[in-house]
Protein backbone atom coordinates (compact mmCIF):
# COMPACT_ATOMS: atom_id res chain seq x y z
CA UNK A 1 0.00 0.00 0.00
CA UNK A 2 2.91 2.77 1.17
CA UNK A 3 3.72 1.82 -2.53
CA UNK A 4 0.98 3.53 -3.87
CA UNK A 5 0.53 6.02 -1.36
CA UNK A 6 2.38 8.41 -3.50
CA UNK A 7 0.17 7.91 -6.87
CA UNK A 8 -3.05 8.27 -4.73
CA UNK A 9 -1.52 11.49 -2.86
CA UNK A 10 -0.76 13.20 -6.53
CA UNK A 11 -3.78 12.20 -7.88
CA UNK A 12 -5.66 13.84 -4.89
CA UNK A 13 -3.70 16.71 -4.57
CA UNK A 14 -2.62 17.54 -8.04
CA UNK A 15 -5.65 19.81 -8.75
CA UNK A 16 -5.03 22.10 -5.62
CA UNK A 17 -2.13 24.09 -7.13
CA UNK A 18 -1.80 25.97 -10.26
CA UNK A 19 -1.95 28.95 -11.72
CA UNK A 20 -5.77 27.94 -13.46
CA UNK A 21 -7.54 26.70 -10.44
CA UNK A 22 -10.08 27.95 -7.98
CA UNK A 23 -8.61 25.11 -5.34
CA UNK A 24 -5.55 27.71 -4.90
CA UNK A 25 -6.99 31.44 -4.60
CA UNK A 26 -5.00 34.09 -4.88
CA UNK A 27 -7.63 36.81 -5.36
CA UNK A 28 -10.41 38.33 -2.44
CA UNK A 29 -13.26 37.54 -4.63
CA UNK A 30 -11.90 33.91 -5.30
CA UNK A 31 -11.29 33.05 -1.99
CA UNK A 32 -14.62 34.25 -0.38
CA UNK A 33 -16.50 31.46 -3.14
CA UNK A 34 -13.26 29.33 -2.26
CA UNK A 35 -14.62 29.22 1.61
CA UNK A 36 -18.08 29.05 -0.12
CA UNK A 37 -17.19 25.88 -1.52
CA UNK A 38 -15.03 24.04 1.53
CA UNK A 39 -18.22 24.52 3.70
CA UNK A 40 -20.38 23.17 0.94
CA UNK A 41 -17.88 19.90 0.44
CA UNK A 42 -18.06 19.20 4.06
CA UNK A 43 -21.76 19.62 4.54
CA UNK A 44 -22.34 17.90 1.58
CA UNK A 45 -20.14 15.22 1.99
CA UNK A 46 -21.13 15.09 5.68
CA UNK A 47 -24.78 14.59 4.59
CA UNK A 48 -23.48 11.79 1.92
CA UNK A 49 -21.94 9.77 4.47
CA UNK A 50 -25.13 9.84 6.88
CA UNK A 51 -26.93 8.62 3.54
CA UNK A 52 -24.80 5.80 3.24
CA UNK A 53 -24.15 4.97 6.62
CA UNK A 54 -28.26 4.43 7.06
CA UNK A 55 -28.27 2.29 3.74
CA UNK A 56 -25.86 0.12 5.18
CA UNK A 57 -27.50 0.03 8.72
CA UNK A 58 -30.74 -0.47 6.85
CA UNK A 59 -29.44 -3.82 4.69
CA UNK A 60 -27.72 -5.22 8.40
CA UNK A 61 -30.94 -4.69 9.92
CA UNK A 62 -33.21 -5.89 7.21
CA UNK A 63 -31.26 -9.37 7.51
CA UNK A 64 -30.97 -9.39 11.20
CA UNK A 65 -34.55 -8.96 11.49
CA UNK A 66 -35.53 -12.10 8.30
CA UNK A 67 -32.85 -14.36 10.66
CA UNK A 68 -34.38 -13.50 13.95
CA UNK A 69 -37.63 -13.01 12.43
CA UNK A 70 -39.18 -11.29 15.29
CA UNK A 71 -39.77 -7.32 15.22
CA UNK A 72 -38.77 -6.17 18.42
CA UNK A 73 -39.26 -2.45 18.46
CA UNK A 74 -37.41 -1.43 15.30
CA UNK A 75 -39.91 0.69 14.34
CA UNK A 76 -39.32 2.85 16.33
CA UNK A 77 -35.57 2.73 15.74
CA UNK A 78 -36.95 3.85 12.37
CA UNK A 79 -38.66 6.52 13.13
CA UNK A 80 -36.27 7.89 15.05
CA UNK A 81 -33.74 7.62 12.17
CA UNK A 82 -35.69 9.72 10.49
CA UNK A 83 -36.30 12.56 12.58
CA UNK A 84 -32.18 12.27 13.01
CA UNK A 85 -32.04 12.59 9.49
CA UNK A 86 -34.46 14.81 8.81
CA UNK A 87 -33.09 17.46 11.81
CA UNK A 88 -29.52 16.83 9.79
CA UNK A 89 -30.42 17.96 6.57
CA UNK A 90 -32.66 21.64 8.19
CA UNK A 91 -29.22 21.97 9.97
CA UNK A 92 -27.00 21.52 6.94
CA UNK A 93 -29.10 23.84 4.74
CA UNK A 94 -28.98 26.42 7.09
CA UNK A 95 -25.45 26.23 7.48
CA UNK A 96 -24.77 26.64 3.71
CA UNK A 97 -27.48 29.69 3.72
CA UNK A 98 -25.66 31.48 6.01
CA UNK A 99 -22.44 30.77 4.03
CA UNK A 100 -23.46 31.88 0.84
CA UNK A 101 -24.89 34.88 2.52
CA UNK A 102 -21.42 35.77 4.13
CA UNK A 103 -19.99 34.92 0.76
CA UNK A 104 -22.02 37.33 -0.94
CA UNK A 105 -21.04 39.87 1.91
CA UNK A 106 -17.34 39.28 1.10
CA UNK A 107 -18.09 39.88 -2.45
CA UNK A 108 -19.51 43.08 -2.21
CA UNK A 109 -17.00 44.10 0.55
CA UNK A 110 -14.34 43.35 -2.09
CA UNK A 111 -15.56 46.22 -4.54
CA UNK A 112 -14.02 49.56 -4.61
CA UNK A 113 -15.52 51.98 -6.70
CA UNK A 114 -12.07 53.76 -7.29
CA UNK A 115 -10.68 50.41 -9.22
CA UNK A 116 -8.73 50.89 -12.31
CA UNK A 117 -10.68 50.20 -15.28
CA UNK A 118 -10.70 47.89 -18.14
CA UNK A 119 -12.45 46.62 -20.69
CA UNK A 120 -12.38 43.14 -22.04
CA UNK A 121 -13.81 42.21 -25.43
CA UNK A 122 -14.25 38.43 -26.21
CA UNK A 123 -13.77 37.91 -29.94
CA UNK A 124 -13.76 34.29 -31.87
CA UNK A 125 -10.87 33.55 -29.94
CA UNK A 126 -8.86 36.17 -28.80
CA UNK A 127 -9.27 38.97 -26.31
CA UNK A 128 -8.71 42.42 -26.83
CA UNK A 129 -7.87 44.13 -23.58
CA UNK A 130 -8.09 47.83 -22.68
CA UNK A 131 -6.87 49.78 -20.02
CA UNK A 132 -8.08 53.03 -19.06
CA UNK A 133 -4.82 55.32 -18.22
CA UNK A 134 -6.07 56.65 -14.62
CA UNK A 135 -3.77 59.78 -15.05
CA UNK A 136 -5.14 61.05 -18.77
CA UNK A 137 -8.22 58.74 -18.70
CA UNK A 138 -7.38 57.19 -22.16
CA UNK A 139 -8.14 53.92 -23.37
CA UNK A 140 -4.89 51.98 -23.72
CA UNK A 141 -5.48 48.83 -26.17
CA UNK A 142 -3.40 45.22 -26.33
CA UNK A 143 -4.58 41.74 -26.47
CA UNK A 144 -4.50 38.32 -24.78
CA UNK A 145 -2.11 39.16 -21.59
CA UNK A 146 -3.89 40.72 -18.82
CA UNK A 147 -1.69 42.78 -16.17
CA UNK A 148 -3.14 43.12 -12.68
CA UNK A 149 -1.48 45.63 -9.95
CA UNK A 150 -0.82 43.53 -6.54
CA UNK A 151 -3.56 44.27 -4.44
CA UNK A 152 -5.37 47.07 -5.97
CA UNK A 153 -8.38 46.27 -7.56
CA UNK A 154 -9.00 46.57 -11.02
CA UNK A 155 -13.11 46.95 -12.12
CA UNK A 156 -13.15 44.22 -16.03
CA UNK A 157 -16.02 45.63 -18.31
CA UNK A 158 -17.39 42.61 -20.12
CA UNK A 159 -17.99 42.85 -23.54
CA UNK A 160 -18.32 40.46 -26.54
CA UNK A 161 -17.95 41.14 -30.44
CA UNK A 162 -19.79 38.30 -31.42
CA UNK A 163 -21.44 35.15 -29.75
CA UNK A 164 -21.09 34.46 -25.57
CA UNK A 165 -17.84 34.09 -23.95
CA UNK A 166 -16.73 33.99 -20.28
CA UNK A 167 -14.04 35.67 -18.54
CA UNK A 168 -12.50 33.17 -15.77
CA UNK A 169 -9.55 33.77 -13.95
CA UNK A 170 -10.16 30.86 -11.42
CA UNK A 171 -7.69 31.54 -9.10
CA UNK A 172 -8.57 35.54 -9.08
CA UNK A 173 -12.25 35.49 -9.19
CA UNK A 174 -15.16 33.83 -10.51
CA UNK A 175 -16.59 33.22 -13.77
CA UNK A 176 -18.87 35.63 -16.11
CA UNK A 177 -20.60 35.58 -19.06
CA UNK A 178 -19.41 37.78 -21.90
CA UNK A 179 -23.00 38.96 -23.65
CA UNK A 180 -23.46 40.66 -27.10
CA UNK A 181 -25.30 44.08 -26.48
CA UNK A 182 -24.57 43.18 -22.46
CA UNK A 183 -21.55 44.84 -20.20
CA UNK A 184 -21.23 42.47 -17.00
CA UNK A 185 -18.86 43.68 -14.78
CA UNK A 186 -16.53 41.69 -12.64
CA UNK A 187 -14.12 43.12 -10.07
CA UNK A 188 -10.18 41.62 -9.22
CA UNK A 189 -8.41 42.11 -6.31
CA UNK A 190 -4.99 39.79 -6.36
CA UNK A 191 -2.92 39.41 -3.41
CA UNK A 192 -0.20 37.34 -4.60
CA UNK A 193 2.16 38.20 -7.30
CA UNK A 194 2.86 35.61 -10.24
CA UNK A 195 1.94 34.11 -13.39
CA UNK A 196 -1.52 32.65 -13.83
CA UNK A 197 -4.07 31.61 -16.35
CA UNK A 198 -7.49 32.98 -17.63
CA UNK A 199 -9.56 30.77 -20.14
CA UNK A 200 -12.64 30.93 -22.03
CA UNK A 201 -15.38 29.47 -19.96
CA UNK A 202 -18.61 29.16 -22.48
CA UNK A 203 -17.95 27.26 -25.54
CA UNK A 204 -17.92 29.63 -28.48
CA UNK A 205 -16.81 27.77 -31.44
CA UNK A 206 -14.45 25.51 -32.78
CA UNK A 207 -10.83 26.82 -31.64
CA UNK A 208 -12.84 27.86 -27.55
CA UNK A 209 -10.12 25.97 -26.11
CA UNK A 210 -7.63 27.65 -28.11
CA UNK A 211 -9.17 30.77 -25.85
CA UNK A 212 -7.09 31.89 -22.73
CA UNK A 213 -4.95 34.71 -22.10
CA UNK A 214 -1.79 35.04 -19.67
CA UNK A 215 -2.38 36.58 -16.53
CA UNK A 216 0.33 38.52 -15.00
CA UNK A 217 -0.03 40.08 -11.21
CA UNK A 218 2.72 42.64 -10.36
CA UNK A 219 3.98 44.87 -7.74
CA UNK A 220 2.33 48.50 -8.41
CA UNK A 221 5.03 49.98 -9.61
CA UNK A 222 6.29 47.24 -12.26
CA UNK A 223 2.61 47.60 -13.14
CA UNK A 224 2.56 50.77 -13.72
CA UNK A 225 5.83 50.89 -15.97
CA UNK A 226 4.22 48.15 -17.83
CA UNK A 227 0.95 50.02 -18.62
CA UNK A 228 3.45 53.38 -19.45
CA UNK A 229 5.24 50.94 -22.16
CA UNK A 230 2.08 49.85 -23.51
CA UNK A 231 1.00 53.16 -23.94
CA UNK A 232 3.98 54.30 -25.78
CA UNK A 233 3.65 53.76 -29.94
CA UNK A 234 6.50 52.11 -31.60
CA UNK A 235 10.05 53.26 -31.75
CA UNK A 236 10.44 54.95 -35.28
CA UNK A 237 12.07 51.67 -37.35
CA UNK A 238 15.73 50.74 -36.92
CA UNK A 239 17.40 51.34 -40.51
CA UNK A 240 17.85 47.57 -41.43
CA UNK A 241 13.80 47.34 -40.59
CA UNK A 242 11.77 49.01 -43.71
CA UNK A 243 11.19 45.48 -45.32
CA UNK A 244 9.11 43.75 -42.64
CA UNK A 245 7.66 46.63 -41.64
CA UNK A 246 6.84 47.45 -45.39
CA UNK A 247 5.68 44.33 -45.78
CA UNK A 248 3.72 44.00 -42.57
CA UNK A 249 1.84 47.75 -43.28
CA UNK A 250 0.96 46.42 -46.70
CA UNK A 251 -0.60 42.98 -46.09
CA UNK A 252 -1.03 42.86 -42.36
CA UNK A 253 -1.93 46.47 -41.30
CA UNK A 254 -5.81 46.66 -42.47
CA UNK A 255 -6.71 43.81 -39.78
CA UNK A 256 -3.95 44.68 -37.10
CA UNK A 257 -2.86 48.15 -35.43
CA UNK A 258 0.69 48.78 -35.30
CA UNK A 259 0.64 52.01 -33.27
CA UNK A 260 2.75 54.95 -34.23
CA UNK A 261 2.97 53.43 -37.62
CA UNK A 262 0.48 53.56 -41.00
CA UNK A 263 -1.17 49.73 -39.56
CA UNK A 264 -4.47 50.83 -38.27
CA UNK A 265 -6.34 47.36 -38.61
CA UNK A 266 -9.08 46.57 -35.57
CA UNK A 267 -10.23 42.96 -36.87
CA UNK A 268 -7.39 41.33 -35.22
CA UNK A 269 -5.41 41.75 -31.84
CA UNK A 270 -3.19 45.08 -31.44
CA UNK A 271 0.49 44.35 -32.27
CA UNK A 272 1.66 47.60 -30.96
CA UNK A 273 3.80 46.01 -27.86
CA UNK A 274 3.59 41.94 -29.38
CA UNK A 275 6.77 40.74 -28.71
CA UNK A 276 6.61 41.79 -25.29
CA UNK A 277 3.67 39.20 -24.40
CA UNK A 278 4.63 35.70 -23.51
CA UNK A 279 2.42 33.83 -25.90
CA UNK A 280 0.81 33.81 -29.41
CA UNK A 281 -2.86 33.61 -30.77
CA UNK A 282 -4.66 33.42 -27.07
CA UNK A 283 -2.56 31.37 -25.25
CA UNK A 284 -2.46 28.78 -28.81
CA UNK A 285 1.63 29.14 -28.90
CA UNK A 286 4.82 29.93 -26.78
CA UNK A 287 6.27 33.59 -27.74
CA UNK A 288 9.75 32.24 -29.54
CA UNK A 289 11.30 33.45 -33.04
CA UNK A 290 9.80 29.61 -34.20
CA UNK A 291 5.90 30.42 -32.61
CA UNK A 292 6.10 33.38 -34.83
CA UNK A 293 7.11 32.01 -37.75
CA UNK A 294 4.73 29.04 -37.50
CA UNK A 295 1.80 31.23 -36.49
CA UNK A 296 2.53 33.45 -39.94
CA UNK A 297 3.12 30.53 -42.14
CA UNK A 298 -0.22 28.70 -41.14
CA UNK A 299 -2.76 30.16 -38.86
CA UNK A 300 -5.55 27.74 -39.88
CA UNK A 301 -3.89 24.32 -39.24
CA UNK A 302 -2.27 25.90 -36.18
CA UNK A 303 -6.14 27.20 -34.93
CA UNK A 304 -8.80 25.63 -37.65
CA UNK A 305 -10.95 28.46 -38.36
CA UNK A 306 -9.69 31.30 -36.74
CA UNK A 307 -10.67 34.65 -38.52
CA UNK A 308 -6.78 35.50 -39.03
CA UNK A 309 -6.46 34.05 -42.73
CA UNK A 310 -3.27 32.21 -44.29
CA UNK A 311 -1.50 35.06 -45.98
CA UNK A 312 0.71 33.32 -49.00
CA UNK A 313 4.17 35.36 -48.46
CA UNK A 314 7.48 34.73 -50.18
CA UNK A 315 10.17 33.10 -47.49
CA UNK A 316 12.32 36.04 -47.48
CA UNK A 317 9.30 38.45 -46.69
CA UNK A 318 7.61 36.09 -44.34
CA UNK A 319 10.98 35.88 -42.52
CA UNK A 320 11.32 40.12 -42.39
CA UNK A 321 7.63 39.99 -40.46
CA UNK A 322 8.86 37.74 -38.20
CA UNK A 323 12.11 39.75 -37.49
CA UNK A 324 10.19 42.82 -37.56
CA UNK A 325 7.04 41.42 -35.20
CA UNK A 326 10.03 40.53 -32.90
CA UNK A 327 11.02 44.11 -32.49
CA UNK A 328 7.13 45.00 -31.17
CA UNK A 329 8.56 44.88 -27.41
C1 LIG B 1 -8.32 39.34 -42.17
C2 LIG B 1 -7.66 39.96 -41.06
C3 LIG B 1 -6.22 39.56 -40.75
C4 LIG B 1 -5.12 39.65 -41.59
C5 LIG B 1 -5.07 40.08 -43.05
C6 LIG B 1 -3.99 39.26 -40.77
N1 LIG B 1 -4.39 38.95 -39.52
FE1 LIG B 1 -3.20 38.43 -37.96
N2 LIG B 1 -4.81 38.04 -36.82
C7 LIG B 1 -6.11 38.28 -37.18
C8 LIG B 1 -6.98 37.78 -36.15
C9 LIG B 1 -8.50 37.84 -36.16
C10 LIG B 1 -6.15 37.24 -35.15
C11 LIG B 1 -6.58 36.55 -33.86
C12 LIG B 1 -6.63 35.09 -34.19
C13 LIG B 1 -6.87 34.16 -33.04
O1 LIG B 1 -6.14 34.22 -32.04
O2 LIG B 1 -7.77 33.32 -33.16
C14 LIG B 1 -4.79 37.45 -35.60
C15 LIG B 1 -3.67 37.09 -34.85
C16 LIG B 1 -2.38 37.46 -35.19
C17 LIG B 1 -1.23 37.33 -34.34
C18 LIG B 1 -1.23 36.85 -32.89
C19 LIG B 1 -1.55 38.04 -32.00
C20 LIG B 1 -1.49 37.79 -30.53
O3 LIG B 1 -1.91 38.66 -29.78
O4 LIG B 1 -1.02 36.75 -30.09
C21 LIG B 1 -0.16 37.76 -35.05
C22 LIG B 1 1.28 37.86 -34.57
C23 LIG B 1 -0.63 38.15 -36.34
N3 LIG B 1 -1.99 37.96 -36.41
C24 LIG B 1 0.16 38.63 -37.38
C25 LIG B 1 -0.28 38.89 -38.65
C26 LIG B 1 0.59 39.19 -39.77
C27 LIG B 1 2.10 39.31 -39.69
C28 LIG B 1 -0.21 39.33 -40.85
C29 LIG B 1 0.22 39.62 -42.27
C30 LIG B 1 1.07 38.65 -42.87
C31 LIG B 1 -1.59 39.15 -40.42
N4 LIG B 1 -1.58 38.87 -39.08
C32 LIG B 1 -2.69 39.25 -41.24
C33 LIG B 1 -6.54 38.87 -38.34
C34 LIG B 1 -5.75 39.11 -39.45
CU1 LIG C 1 -14.83 32.19 -26.03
Amino acid sequence: MSRFAPIVLTLLLGACAGVQTPLSPVGDQASALHSLFMLMMFVCGGVYLVVLTGIIWSVLAARARRRQDAKNGSDKVLSRGLYTAAAVIVAGLTVLIVGSFIADRALIAARDDDAMLVRVTGHQWWWRIEYRDPASRRWIETANELHLPLGRTARIELDSGDVIHSFWVPNVAGKIDMIPGRRNIVDLTPRRVGWFRGQCAEFCGAQHAHMAFDVKVEAPAEFDAWLARQDNPVAAAAPDMPRGMAVFQGVCGSCHNVRGTSAMGRAGPDLTHFASRRSIAAGTLPMTRGGIQGWLAQPQALKPGTSMPTVPLAPSDADAVATYLETLR
